[in-house]
């Protein structure tokens, strides 16, 4: 197998793009080595410049639920793109959008679409900030909402696949109001709430952890979350960019069921187009300008191509809830075929999984927050990640990512995966 053209393409990419990419997480940095440049995808399989197939469990970062180039998706840009990319002025696409939602989700009366997750998480937090008339924000150590500067105090993703402590370029001002503690430590967000009474605008949270690792919520944490923001007038925010139209059709919210007051949705919701969204009770969302004045705006938002993309994989999946049940049942598979092998072999692993969401640690000790998934043996997973992907799995380059399921994987790619597994065990 060989990767000669995408080695090329990455010295010639670092010519002219940061590091030769245009997201950091797919330089393939923590985990080493070239990074594989992709000509094309179908289903469950990737295809490199030179000719490579991969089993994807990448599925673009999560979007490609059910597998890439959709044809029912595929077919609607196709025929959307000819009637214009962009019109800058409100289209019906967009009403139907945000009713499918609507009638998807719990708790949203109000939806603001916006061109990515990190465009989500800021608004929702500006929105929080706005209604409340407060400044500090907390989140958790290892937890990522996207790039926005009050977002990059310990964050997860690829910041804390590089280790970057302190993102340069985020001020001393922005990072004080951005209070952090450990997932899942709800002692600790309850002193922090005591001691800023009456600071927090907001809680933002991903309600299943998938940035450093998949890392589930311990019983009762997401709902002592619930309970502290009610006592406290504080806004409990879900980042769904990830869980959103995965783990159900109602995302986090219809699995945990705890309510959130303020939701932020990205990747499955815009099919592979980029999309996001922020939305809400309208107490809350209707200090959103126009309505309101808390600023909010973008020329691609809502753009019709990204609109026609979401809408259709939206209207597949509420139309066929059944797809959640395959996914976890693929997923639970998969999981169960990994143990088998991993424990014959009888090194530390850990296994989170949730959903079609899971990730292996190579831990001694459970993984439940930032801490413990850092502290686990990640140059051991670099080695796992390469010896896979010699053998035609792609995971994600990172040991502190969720590996996100589709459901065109089949039974033989699940076998090959677990088989794969084991016959890299003896290389780490
Ligand atoms: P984007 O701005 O990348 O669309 O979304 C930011 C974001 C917000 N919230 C959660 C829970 C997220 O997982 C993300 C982005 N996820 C990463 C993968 N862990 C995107 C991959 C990348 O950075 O290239």
């Amino acid at each position: 197998m060989t990767t000669s053209t995408s080695s090329t393409l990455f010295a010639r990419a670092q010519e002219s793009i940061p590091g030769g990419v245009n997201s950091p997480v797919r330089a393939f940095k923590s985990v080493g080595g070239t990074p594989l440049f992709m000509q094309r995808a179908k289903g469950a399989y990737l295809y490199d410049v030179d000719g490579n197939k991969y089993i994807d469990y990448i599925a673009s970062w999560g979007p490609m639920i059910l597998g890439h180039a959709y044809d029912p998706v595929v077919k609607a840009i196709q025929e959307y793109a000819a009637y214009s990319t962009s019109f800058g002025a409100p289209t019906e696409l967009e009403i139907k959008m945000a009713e499918l939602i609507k009638s998807m989700v719990p708790n949203v009366d109000l939806i603001r679409m916006v061109s990515s997750g990190t465009e989500a998480c800021m608004s929702a937090i500006r929105v929080a900030r706005g209604y409340t008339g407060r400044n500090k924000i907390l989140k958790f150590e290892g937890c990522y909402h996207g790039h926005a500067d009050s977002f990059l105090v310990k964050a997860g993703s690829g910041v804390a696949t590089f280790n970057i402590q302190s993102v340069p370029g985020v001020t001393a001002g922005v990072s004080a109001d951005t209070l952090t503690c450990a997932y899942n430590d709800l002692g600790a967000v309850q002193e922090l709430a005591a001691r800023h009474k009456g600071e927090i605008a907001a809680i933002i949270v991903e309600p299943v952890a998938g940035n450093m690792g998949c890392i589930l919520p311990a019983s009762g944490f997401i709902e002592g979350l619930r309970a502290i923001c009610d006592a406290e007038g504080i806004l409990l925010i879900f980042d769904e960019v990830m869980t959103g139209f995965r783990l159900a059709p109602g995302g986090a919210q219809e699995v945990l069921g705890v309510a959130a007051d303020l939701v932020t949705y990205g990747k499955v919701i815009g099919a592979g187009m980029p999309v996001g969204a922020f939305g809400g009770k309208k107490e809350y969302m209707q200090v959103v300008a126009p309505l309101g004045s808390v600023y909010q705006a973008g020329t691609l938002s809502g753009n019709p191509i990204a609109m026609i993309a979401g809408y259709t994989l939206l209207s597949e999946l509420k139309a066929n809830p059944g797809i959640y049940k395959e996914l976890e049942e693929k997923t639970s598979y998969l999981k169960h075929g990994l143990d088998n092998v991993l424990a014959a072999w009888g090194q530390p692993y850990v296994i989170n999984q949730l959903g079609s969401m899971i990730s292996i640690h190579f831990s001694e000790h459970p993984v439940i927050d930032f801490a413990s998934a850092s502290s686990a043996n990640n140059a051991r997973f670099s080695k796992y990640f390469h010896a896979m992907l010699n053998q035609g799995i792609y995971l994600p380059p990172s040991a502190f990512e969720s590996w996100f399921l589709n459901n065109a994987l089949n039974q033989a790619d699940l076998d090959n995966t677990i088989s794969a597994t084991e016959e890299s065990l003896s290389r780490l």
